[in-house]
C-alpha cells in the first residue's frame, strides 16, 4: 500500500440549484449530525472540518437554452474548485459532502488543478453525461461529467458562469459503477467514446469484486494516480437510501456498497471523495432520513479504511493521544 496523507479535510458544500427539489443543501448537515467526524476520527487520521461553504446567488439567472440557474450553478462549483484546490495543496485527503451532483465538477476540477493525472470513479445510478444539449431535464446535476471531458469539448457550448469550465479529464480515466438509469443522449456518448461502465446488470454477471478489479486495471493499466471517488448516494438502492431526489429501483446493496469502498481504500490512491445527493427533506420519515445518512457516513468511513475485519492499524501504531 502507498502512502497516503494522515489527514483528512471534511468540507461542505450546502447547494441545491443543479435540480429542482429543494432540501439537498441539507446533506451536510444531516451527515455530519450522523457522526461523521467522530467516525474519521476514529480511524488513524487527524480530521479538519472545513465547515460549509457559503454560495452567492446572483439575483438574476434566467435559463441558457434549457439548462437552468446556469451562472449560479457555475459559480457555486467555481467556488469549489477552489476550496478543494486549496486542501488537496495542503496536504488533505479530502471529503466533499454535497449538495447535488453538479459539484462533482468544482470538486474534480478543484482536484485535477493539483493533480492533472487523476481518474473517476463515478459510482451513480446515472452517468451525469448529458449535455446542456442532450439533457432530456436542463438540470445541472445531470450533466458534470460532459463538461469534465477532454472528447467532448466541441459538444458543449459555452454556458454562462462556466468559463472557468476546462475540461481537465480523459474519457479512458473515468469509470462508472451502478447504472442503471441511462438517457438516450448519454448512452450514445459512452458507446461513442468506449468509456468504460459497469451496471447493475454488469454487477449481478460479473459480481463486485470482478468489476472492482477490472475498474482499477482499467485506470491504473499505465500506472498509479489519484483516485478521485464521486459517490452518489442514490447508487444504492432506494429501500437503504431512500432520501435522495432521483431514486432509481434496483441499486447497489449495502455489501456491494462497502466492498467497492474497502477495494478503494485497498489501493492507498484516494485522494478526494464527493458525497452527493442526501435530501432529508425527501425522506418519508425521520427513520428513512438517518438511515439514509447513516449510509453516506459508513461509505465515507469505509473508503478511508474502516474495515469489516476488526481495527487493524491499532496494533500497529498504538499511538496514545494525551
Ligand atoms: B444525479 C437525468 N439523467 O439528466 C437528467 O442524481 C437524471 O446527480 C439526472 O445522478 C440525475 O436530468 C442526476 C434524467
Ligand atoms: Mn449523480
Ligand atoms: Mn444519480
Ligand atoms: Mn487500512
Amino acid at each position: 500500500q502507498q502512502s497516503r496523507s494522515q489527514s483528512v479535510a471534511v468540507l461542505g458544500a450546502p447547494f441545491s440549484r443543479g435540480q429542482k427539489r429543494r432540501g439537498v443543501e441539507h446533506g451536510p448537515k444531516v451527515i455530519r449530525d450522523a457522526g461523521l467526524i467522530d467516525r474519521l476520527s476514529g480511524l488513524d487520521y487527524s480530521v479538519h472540518d472545513f465547515g460549509d461553504l457559503n454560495f452567492h446567488y446572483p439575483e438574476k439567472d434566467e435559463p441558457y437554452m434549457d439548462v437552468k440557474s446556469p451562472r449560479t450553478v457555475g459559480g457555486a462549483n467555481k467556488k469549489l474548485s477552489t476550496a478543494v484546490s486549496r486542501a488537496v495543496g495542503a496536504g488533505h485527503t479530502l471529503v466533499m459532502l454535497g449538495g447535488d451532483h453538479s459539484l462533482g465538477l468544482g470538486s474534480a476540477a478543484g482536484h485535477a488543478q493539483q493533480c492533472p493525472d487523476l481518474c473517476l470513479i463515478w459510482v451513480d445510478a446515472h452517468p451525469d453525461l448529458n449535455t446542456p444539449l442532450t439533457s432530456p431535464s436542463g438540470n445541472l446535476h445531470g450533466q458534470p461529467v460532459a463538461f469534465m471531458l477532454k472528447e467532448l469539448q466541441n459538444k458543449v457550448p459555452d454556458l454562462p458562469g462556466f468559463s472557468w469550465a476546462k475540461p481537465f479529464l480523459s474519457c479512458r480515466d473515468l469509470v462508472y459503477i451502478g447504472l442503471r438509469d441511462v438517457d438516450p443522449g448519454e448512452y450514445q456518448i459512452m458507446k461513442d467514446l468506449g468509456i468504460q461502465y459497469f451496471t447493475m446488470r454488469d454487477i449481478d454477471r460479473l459480481g463486485i469484486q470482478r468489476v472492482m478489479e477490472v475498474t482499477l486495471d482499467h485506470l491504473m493499466a499505465r500506472k498509479q494516480r489519484p483516485i478521485h471517488l464521486s459517490f452518489d448516494i442514490d447508487a444504492f438502492d432506494p429501500l437503504l437510501a431512500p432520501a435522495t431526489g432521483t431514486p432509481v429501483n434496483g441499486g447497489l446493496t449495502y455489501r456491494e456498497g462497502m466492498y467497492l469502498t474497502e477495494e478503494i481504500h485497498n489501493t492507498g490512491l484516494l485522494s478526494v471523495m464527493d458525497l452527493v445527493e442526501v435530501n432529508p427533506v425527501l425522506g418519508a420519515s425521520d427513520e428513512a432520513v438517518q438511515a439514509t445518512a447513516s449510509l453516506a457516513v459508513d461509505v465515507i468511513a469505509s473508503s478511508l479504511g474502516q474495515t469489516r475485519e476488526g481495527a487493524h492499524r491499532t496494533m500497529i501504531s498504538s499511538k496514545k493521544k494525551d
